[in-house]
C-alpha cells in the first residue's frame, strides 16, 4: 500500500516551487559582491513581476544608492536627489538613452525603460559616480550579498537561462550566460568571474 502513494506524492513535489541559491565569486574565489543574478524560464516569462526593493535611484552623499538596481522591463525609475549639492543624470546605454540638467536637493525626476539591459548612469558634475540598472524580463533575480550569494525561489522546475552580471566581469556585456535545469528541491550553483 505504502508504494501506491509514493507516484502521486513525488509527483507533487515536482510541481512544487524551488529555489536556487546562486553563489558568485571571482577567480581567486573570493566573494563578489553586487552582482546581478537571473534565471529566466526557457521561452520567456508572462506573468506580472514584482520585486521586494523600490525602483529608485537616490543621489546620497555624491554617490548612486543603490548602486546597482533591478528593475523590471517597462518600469518607471524615480532618481531623488538626497544631496545638498545638484546632480545631473545621464545615459548612454544602448538600453536608454536620457539626460536630466542638474536638479538639486528634495528635487526628482522619473524615467522609464523599456528596453531589457543594463544602464550605467552617470553625473556630469561628480566623475566618480557610478550607478548602474539592470532592466529584466524576470522575476526571478537578484543581487549577491557580501558572501556572493543569492536565493532565487518560487521557482517550478524546468528549463532556465541562468544569467550572471557585474560592471567588471570581463565578458560580453559584463554577462555570463548559462543554460540550467532546475529541478525538484533546493540547488545551489557556483559561478565564477573574471573581473576587471
Ligand atoms: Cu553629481
Amino acid at each position: 500500500m505504502a508504494f501506491a502513494f509514493a507516484v502521486p506524492l513525488a509527483a507533487a513535489w515536482a510541481a512544487a516551487p524551488t529555489a536556487v541559491q546562486v553563489q558568485v565569486v571571482d577567480e581567486r574565489g573570493l566573494p563578489v559582491r553586487d552582482a546581478v543574478v537571473e534565471l529566466t524560464p526557457t521561452g520567456g516569462w508572462r506573468g506580472a513581476i514584482r520585486f521586494a526593493w523600490k525602483p529608485a535611484m537616490a543621489q546620497k552623499g555624491v554617490a548612486f544608492v543603490p548602486g546597482t538596481l533591478i528593475v523590471a522591463r517597462g518600469s518607471s525609475v524615480a532618481f531623488p536627489n538626497l544631496d545638498t549639492v545638484r546632480h545631473s543624470v545621464y545615459s548612454f546605454s544602448k538600453a536608454a538613452r536620457f539626460e536630466f540638467d542638474l536638479y538639486g536637493r528634495d528635487q526628482t525626476r522619473t524615467q522609464n525603460f523599456p528596453i531589457v539591459g543594463t544602464v550605467a548612469l552617470g553625473c556630469n558634475i561628480h566623475d566618480q559616480m557610478r550607478g548602474y540598472i539592470r532592466v529584466v524580463d524576470t522575476p526571478f533575480a537578484g543581487k549577491t550579498d557580501q558572501n556572493g550569494l543569492v536565493s532565487l525561489s518560487g521557482l517550478t522546475a524546468g528549463g532556465y537561462q541562468l544569467t550572471v552580471w557585474h560592471p567588471r566581469a570581463r565578458t560580453p556585456g559584463g554577462e555570463l550566460k548559462r543554460v540550467l535545469a532546475v529541478g525538484a528541491g533546493a540547488s545551489r550553483q557556483k559561478i565564477a568571474l573574471k573581473l576587471r
